[in-house]
């Protein structure tokens, strides 16, 4: 290379990171990136050609990209590239090289100077995949190479401007050796070697490309051949180019012909199986649909293809959005940070969302997968063909993603289940997401990690995968639905695709299409991205008899700065609050409305409604959660059973019966061993929900899950972790027992012995009846265990074997032995299913004077745990510090102990995952003083030691400091 760079071709190094886009690696300074310093790029991208020579321990990435500068942007406007952990080795403007010592890199970017209006830049980079335990970037997973590129990890693959907002088409040379990686994936359609496109995308590289070495094919490379994994087909790999690979190597070229952002790009190199069919889309076009995996997997992976397909037919007909290319690529990978990603064309799937089979795979795990698939799917149009502008507006693909793909998940059981339980399976579905939303959403806001969808700031963008940014932007997206009803809110998605197809666009142009394509004004429905923290809705109703008029009075109060609930003011916002006025008498409906509330207080009056009860009809609010808030209005306990027993809304049902649940909890621990009438009157109204032949199986099993001690946690001014325990379990145990006949009766038909289906019916059956048997397990109740010893060792099917194992676990030392035992003896040889035995021993009670911590600590030396692994630290790690109170929150402080040496050793080398754990310790401030004081301790340790942006953002926050 020569040493000629032209005069006006300068580098500079770059003394800030640009405002709004870029992050440093890490150091000791907290850098917050502000959402208002959002500028765009001065410089766009036209093509983008990426040559890669594939090696675990040194890969060589070449890169030419097309520039211009954008026409508003300052003729002398440089341009910044980010990198992070690259080792340079050539740098080239059009065809002169820059010297290397005219390289100047600082804060993770390169800054080009006194650049013409449009070139081409030329770079070529070392990597090194094998020691990249970040899982971000491109890294190895067993013998695997792949990539992940959300938020940042584009960076850590080449220079370029790593933000989403720079869209741009990719061409992609994959080299390897072929024993070793015979199948080579990237985005888009594959093209065939000796194309016209394949050998321009080769000629664009601009730089001498390093030669494979023809005789040596890198160590490790196995014995099996590509063909006899069956994965050396026409199908996913190119064939040699005569020119450019040697014996033993070949390559494949890619082309995405849809611009799109640097976190969509993706690469697999690897020794993979395909599942594989074609399948004709609504237009006529027959497109080839493929799930990769390791070969012995491939017999698993059935299912998730079969979800793909329904995917893809429901987003046409719900919709009319169409798979655009020609092929449509899921690969799975042991070691991935989150449970899947929507690379274009080819999403890569963390494996315990990917495998299904009843042997290995429980409901639950069957109804995540396709939900899954379905998310992913579904990203193409919302989040790829429509990206970001920047990473504060994730909630625009997160949340309406998570909306689609819970209306997917609800569309595709209700046709299941049949016109007759259609309705029903739609409110468990309702049901599920509402909880899921209670249990990780509101709590997040009560906590100092509390944001609004669309954060204003952050310190780590991967902080910000949160249950705020996905479940709480999916309800707002759902109250659009609400207000607009169905076909409103399809028009309004027609309107956004046409007007934003291929752009990068923010929440308010989605918003936008939705209020013009129904001549709505949701300028105060725009406030819901902004706010922090659960709103209140304090409800008042007047009954006057004379006149057969209720009035409701609904006042809106909002979380403040510090989270204190203040009257909304001009901060109202856009609520819509479905009601319905019952007779007191038979539970009838006498008036419903979709209320819709834009006033910090606001009176709705209900006329010609006639009551021949003083306080007039009962109110039904909020029904199906209309709207994500808490509601104050004060139902006494037989109201709220009333409304249990008869209310027409199903889901208004459940919700009156988990209100009353919380009461009675909540009474037990403030007043332990006192009376408790909320009980008692639980007790009588469960036990007739259970005997309801108006509820199908798996809407009776909603009504048994109760609050779980981490709810009520949330609850109580100050948190006494065995007192807690204590209270809850001496609650439950008596509720047990008072519906103990009706839970026999679902445990006394051993469904396992029937034949196993996944029918929406079987599927309730089945929860029912393994919800009832731990319980009679909890209470050790006569036959309970022998039942489930029976279940655990006759079941065929996962579901029903697990159910077992945590029903004995729950029973006496002896049983937990004996199944924990069996349960490992079994499954010795399945990674993904010892990570829910791990889970089930890290959520126990020792009821022999043993502590969980103590079992923690061997199961961290069992030869399938393995540190680096996140699905392993999840389940065993964050199980244990997150549903585990009493257990983790031992007064000797041993707990904490082990959260700070594991959220340091992780900072090291997993940053993401380090901040996920970090998380548990986020409500010190509520736990009784001793408990509180070792907290503290912990997290200053934390604070003081923690390298990386993400660990610093999540424990000083929890620190008050910002
Ligand atoms: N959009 C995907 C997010 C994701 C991710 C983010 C940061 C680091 C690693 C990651 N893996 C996947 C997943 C989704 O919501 O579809
Ligand atoms: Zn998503």
């Amino acid at each position: 290379m020569s040493d000629s760079s032209p005069q006006h071709l300068s580098v500079q190094p770059s003394a800030l990171p640009q405002p709004g886009l870029s992050v440093p690696a890490s150091g000791p300074q907290n850098t917050t990136i502000r959402r208002e310093d959002y500028r765009a790029p001065d410089w766009l991208a036209e093509g983008l050609v990426l040559h890669f020579l594939l090696d675990p321990k040194h890969t060589v990435v070449t890169a030419s990209c097309r520039y211009r500068r954008a026409p508003s942007a300052d003729p002398a406007a440089v341009l910044r590239l980010d990198g992070e952990g690259l080792k340079t080795l050539a740098i080239q403007i059009d065809d002169h090289p820059l010297p290397a010592s005219a390289w100047q890199i600082s804060n993770g970017q390169l800054t080009l100077a006194d650049l013409p209006a449009s070139f081409t830049l030329h770079t070529q980079v070392v990597i090194d995949p094998g020691s990249n335990l970040e899982l971000s970037g491109l890294y190895a997973s067993g013998e695997m190479l792949l990539t992940q590129c959300e938020a940042q990890g584009f960076r850590r693959i080449t220079w370029f401007q790593d933000r989403p907002d720079v869209m741009t088409t990719y061409r992609v040379i994959l080299q390897a050796p072929r024993e070793r990686f015979p199948v080579l994936l990237s985005n888009g359609n594959l093209l065939a070697n000796d194309a016209p496109a394949a050998l321009a995308a080769r000629q664009a590289l601009g730089l001498p490309l390093p030669c494979p070495s023809p005789s040596a094919p890198p160590a490790g490379s196995g014995a099996d051949s590509a063909s006899a994994s069956g994965a050396d087909n026409d199908n996913g790999n190119g064939s040699h180019l005569p020119d450019s690979s040697p014996a033993g190597w070949h390559q494949a070229v890619w082309e995405d012909p849809f611009p799109k952002p640097s976190y969509l790009f993706a690469l697999v190199a690897g020794r993979l199986a395909v599942n594989e069919c074609t399948h004709r889309l609504a237009s006529g076009r027959e497109v080839l649909l493929q799930v990769w995996s390791e070969p012995a997997q491939r017999d698993r992976t059935g299912f998730a293809l079969a979800s793909l397909k329904k995917a893809i037919t429901w987003d046409e007909q719900r919709y009319g959005l169409s798979l655009d290319l020609d092929r449509f690529m899921i690969v799975a990978a042991a070691d991935f940070n989150m449970g899947a990603m929507e690379n274009k064309g080819l999403n890569i799937f963390n494996a315990k969302y990917l495998f299904a089979d009843p042997a290995v795979s429980t409901d639950d795990d069957f109804i995540w997968i396709e939900s899954i698939i379905g998310h992913e799917y579904f990203h193409n149009w919302t989040g790829n063909r429509i990206t970001c502008r920047d990473w504060f507006q994730l909630t625009l693909k997160e949340g309406l993603t998570v909306f689609r793909d819970q209306e997917f998940t609800a569309d595709v059981m209700a046709a299941d289940a049949g016109p007759a339980a259609a309705d029903s399976v739609r409110t468990l579905q309702r049901m599920v997401n509402v909880r899921l939303l209670r249990q990780t959403q509101f709590t997040e806001d009560a906590g100092p990690m509390r944001h609004p969808v669309r954060p204003d700031s952050y310190q780590a963008i991967d902080n910000f995968y949160t249950a705020t940014v996905y479940e709480k932007g999916a309800e707002v997206v759902r109250m659009l639905q609400t207000l607009l009803g169905r076909e409103g809110f399809r028009r309004g998605m027609d309107l956004y695709f046409q007007r934003h197809d291929g752009q990068a666009v923010t929440c308010d142009d989605f918003v936008a299409a939705m209020a013009d394509a129904n001549g709505r004004d949701f300028s105060r429905f725009m406030r819901w991205y902004a706010v922090a923290g659960t709103p209140h809705l304090q409800i008042d109703s007047h009954y006057d008899a004379q006149a057969a008029r209720l009035q409701l009075t609904m006042r809106q109060l909002l979380p403040d700065s510090n989270g204190d609930l203040q009257q909304a003011g001009e901060r109202a916002l856009h609520i819509p609050v479905q009601t319905a006025l019952l007779s007191r008498e038979d539970g009838s409906e006498l008036a419903s409305a979709l209320l819709e509330l834009t006033e910090p207080v606001q009176v709705f009056s209900f006329d010609n409604v006639h009551s021949t009860h003083p306080r007039g009809p009962i109110l039904s609010l909020l029904r199906d959660f209309s709207a994500p808030v808490i509601i104050e209005h004060a139902h006494d306990d037989e109201a709220l059973a009333f409304l249990a027993a008869r209310d027409g809304n199903l889901f208004n049902r459940w919700e009156a019966s988990q209100q009353l649940a919380e009461r009675a909890l909540q009474h037990a621990i403030e007043h332990p061993g006192a009376d408790n009438p909320s009980l008692a009157r639980l007790g009588d109204a469960l036990a007739s929900i259970l005997q309801d032949p108006a509820l199908d199986d798996g809407l009776r099993q909603q009504f048994l899950a109760w609050p779980d001690e981490n709810h009520l946690a949330e609850q109580c001014s100050q948190i006494d972790p065995p007192a807690l325990r204590q209270a809850h379990q001496d609650a439950t145990r008596q509720l047990i027992r008072r519906l103990a006949p009706a839970l026999q009766a679902c445990v006394n038909g051993q469904h396992w012995r029937q034949s196993y289906s996944l029918a929406v019916a079987a599927i309730g059956r089945r929860a029912l009846a393994n919800t009832a048997l731990v319980q009679l397990n909890e209470i050790q109740a006569e036959g309970a265990a022998a039942l489930a010893r029976a279940q655990f060792e006759g079941a065929d099917n996962m579901t029903d074997r697990l159910a077992a194992l945590q029903a004995l676990t729950r029973s006496s030392p002896d049983d937990a032995h004996w199944a924990l035992a069996r349960f490992e003896a079994l499954y010795r040889d399945e990674s993904n299913v010892l990570d829910k035995w791990f889970s089930v021993q890290a959520r126990m009670r020792p009821a022999d004077g043993s502590r969980t911590i103590e079992r923690i600590h061997t199961l961290m030396q069992h030869p399938a745990w393995n540190n680096q692994n996140p699905n392993k630290v999840r389940a065993l790690l964050w199980s244990f510090f997150s549903d585990n109170l009493a257990e983790f929150h031992l007064p000797d402080g041993r707990g904490y102990q082990l959260w700070r040496d594991e959220v340091l050793r992780l900072d090291r080398i997993n940053p993401l995952l380090a901040a996920r754990l970090a998380r548990a310790l986020n409500r010190h401030d509520r736990f009784i003083p001793p408990l509180a004081g070792l907290m503290r301790q912990a997290l200053e340790q934390v604070a003081r030691d923690a390298a990386s942006p993400d660990v610093r953002e999540v424990v000083g926050k929890a620190l008050g400091q910002g």
